[in-house]
């Protein structure tokens, strides 16, 4: 990247001479250089060479409600002059993390009215696998262990997080536990062959219950799922997935987790993407948009069922300092209030989001194109070389090659392999979504171009 500000080449000095990144190529990373970000505001960005991006993912999946919201910033800056950090530890508590807890069961689905609060969706997920684990023990059945996660699911990047997920890069890295395994995803377009998509979609919820079958009901805990893939591409799965798996789960007693920390705080259109499925977990990871990303916190909605019996259990050994942190609590009420009172998900859901859809469906005219799908605010493009085969451009990087279209026309898309993915703040317009749209054709061109 061709630099024009003295002090991007200093940020970029100091990246290499003294911070480590979170999954990025550190080879890459030290001959080019970060891309360094310095203000947003709405659905845009600005980096350190003046350039105005529109953020087609919100963060990471998280800033709902956009930046430069000052009601959130007020909300942290009182919470710190009036109480900035007490625990919830051993007999505890404080009004925001009460009054939090509150507030997200009044939008999660009926007869979740408990959360258990984290710093992240990882440490969520890292909570689940001892919740359930303990839930067992404590019903009597210690044998029941055995966690079932999905092949390309993301769960996190704490040990427990890496290993619930299915992403081979992570369990090669030390990210695997044992009383953990994986069943095929329902990712269609990639691996759905001569199927139909309903046919494939049967077949992949089947392997949950071969999988349950095969570990032995007895000594599974239980299933934990995203909605939708996030992370490993906005796998939307065929219709007659969730249907499937809903029938498997009601046919054995091992617990559901949906890991909402995408789905959650309406990127589907409604408060949760279980809601969207008509879903019924026992518990529900979340993170990311609980605080539209402006603070770090995440936690775990429980069952009334589970957290009875977790409530006559004695001491759950387990909790992390900043659990409920009293900063973070105040800015995801202010935050749900925002969300609340301003009928985002409402607007989302009647409005921005058929919109979104709609015009992005137009680039499947795109040569490049082989699939556009998406639900909500979410959004995938599936680049090939083919379309009709699903034939992909082989070892050619192209998902890499449109993204860095895309960031030097302006635009944040990220790239899974060759899929395309947009998740941008649930309050961008009609207007921005047209221009993200029309960027993303401009950088298809380009990136057919440059294969040529
Ligand atoms: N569950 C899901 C479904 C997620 O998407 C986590 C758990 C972990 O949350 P924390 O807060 O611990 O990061 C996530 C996070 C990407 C990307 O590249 C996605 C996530 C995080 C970082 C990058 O799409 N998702």
């Amino acid at each position: 990247m061709s630099v024009k500000n003295p002090q991007t080449r200093e940020w970029q000095d100091l990246s290499r001479d003294h911070h480590l990144a979170p999954f990025s190529d550190y080879k890459q990373l030290k001959e080019k250089g970060p891309r360094i970000i310095t203000k947003a505001k709405g659905v845009h960005l600005w980096d350190s060479e003046g350039n105005k991006i529109l953020d087609g993912m919100a963060g990471l999946w998280c800033v709902a409600v956009g930046y430069g919201r000052e009601e959130l910033a007020e909300a942290a800056a009182s919470q710190m002059r009036e109480l900035p950090y007490y625990n919830l530890f051993f007999q505890t508590a404080h009004p925001p993390a009460l009054e939090l807890a509150r507030a997200i069961t009044e939008v999660a689905p009926a007869g979740m009215s408990h959360v258990f609060f984290t710093g992240s969706g990882s440490e969520g997920n890292d909570t689940n696998l001892r919740m359930v684990r303990h839930y067992w023990a404590l019903k009597g059945k210690p044998q029941k262990q055995v966690i079932i996660g999905r092949v390309n699911g993301y769960h996190g990047s704490t040990v427990a997080g890496a290993a619930l997920g299915g992403m081979s890069g992570m369990h090669e890295q030390g990210g695997t536990l044992p009383g953990i395994v994986h069943i095929a995803q329902p990712y269609w377009f990639g691996e759905g062959g001569d199927m139909t998509p309903d046919a494939f979609g049967v077949w992949a919820a089947e392997q949950l219950e071969k999988k349950i079958l095969e570990v032995g009901e007895d000594n599974v805990a239980a299933f934990i799922a995203e909605p939708i893939q996030g992370a490993g591409g906005v796998i939307i799965p065929p219709e007659t997935y969730w249907p499937k798996i809903k029938e498997i789960l009601a046919k054995y007693e091992i617990l559901f987790i949906a890991d909402e920390v995408i789905c959650g705080f309406g990127r589907t259109g409604q408060w949760f993407g279980t809601d969207y499925y008509d879903l019924k977990p026992d518990l529900m990871t979340i993170a990311k948009g609980l605080t539209s990303g402006y603070i770090p916190m995440g936690g775990v909605i429980v069952r009334d069922e589970v957290a009875a019996v977790l409530s006559e259990g004695g001491d759950f050994n387990h909790g992390f300092t900043y659990s409920g942190h009293p900063v973070a609590a105040a800015v995801a009420l202010e935050n749900l209030r925002i969300l609340r009172d301003e009928k985002i998900i409402e607007r989302v859901q009647a409005e921005t989001a058929p919109y979104l859809q709609k015009r992005l469906r137009e680039l499947n005219d795109h040569p490049l194109v082989g699939e556009v799908r998406g639900l909500g605010m979410l959004g995938a493009i599936e680049l090939v070389k083919d379309k009709a085969t699903r034939t992909r451009y082989e070892g050619k990087g192209v998902g890499m090659i449109c993204r860095q279209f895309c960031f030097d026309n302006g635009l944040i898309m990220r790239a899974v392999g060759d899929t395309m993915i947009i998740a941008p703040p649930l309050v961008i317009t009609c207007e921005e979504i047209d221009e993200l749209v029309e960027k993303a054709r401009k950088c298809l061109d380009l990136t057919l171009e440059a294969l040529k």
